[in-house]
């Protein structure tokens, strides 16, 4: 059992059906998580979920950049990008989020990846890692002080989001058990190692 205060949120990333089997950027075993999650969630005196939301020809779409692969990486403005599959178009069944997922628990959802030019993997900054989303004002503002991860995917939108909050101060922990991979070319080993030296606690 983890322990759990006053001070604590959970933050739920993009259990949402492209990242389930059968959706457009299919996590292995993405929905497997869906019931832990259901579980824990009531725990926590603070519930935030996210929900990835993208418009259509969103440049992070390898469809949107001609000749271009899915899963090859490209240089933005703002670093270095892999080029995705369409996935979580707004107003798409992709996009909506697992129909087993318990909703009724969240105090906020929160939509993040809206701007067409640059991709949202963090639930703090957009890819530029300065475009604020403002749950950090949300968070910090309702008195929380930790957080723990679960979601999709661990070595992108959960890693991303942890190795945020614990640039933000928060005490971060990611719970391994209700997160899955993409695993791209060893990106969840590396996503793993960056969490442990920024401090995240994985559990
Ligand atoms: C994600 C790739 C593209 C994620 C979102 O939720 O991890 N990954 N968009
Ligand atoms: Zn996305």
């Amino acid at each position: 059992m983890m322990k759990i205060g006053p001070d604590d949120a959970i933050v739920v990333i993009d259990v949402q059906n492209d990242f389930c089997p059968g959706g457009a950027l299919a996590v292995p075993e993405g929905d497997a998580i869906v019931p832990e999650i259901n579980r824990i969630v009531r725990d926590f005196p603070v519930r935030v979920f996210t929900q990835d939301w993208h418009p259509q020809g969103h440049l992070s779409f390898a469809s949107s950049h001609p000749g271009a692969s899915p899963l090859s990486t490209i240089d933005m403005p703002y670093g270095p990008q892999v080029l995705w599959p369409d996935h979580c178009v707004q107003g798409s069944d992709g996009a909506e989020f697992h129909e087993d997922l318990h909703l009724e628990p969240a105090d906020m959802i929160l939509r993040k990846g809206m701007r067409p030019e640059i991709d949202s993997y963090s639930a703090f900054f957009e890819n530029d890692k300065t475009t604020p989303t403002g749950l950090e004002g949300y968070l910090k503002t309702r008195g929380v002080q930790r957080l723990t991860f679960v979601g999709l995917a661990t070595d992108f939108c959960v890693a991303w989001s942890a190795l945020d909050a614990a640039r933000l101060g928060f005490a971060v922990r990611v719970k391994l058990s209700a997160c899955r991979a993409i695993d791209l070319d060893g990106s969840l080993e590396a996503a793993l190692e960056r969490m442990r030296a920024a401090g995240v606690e994985l559990i």
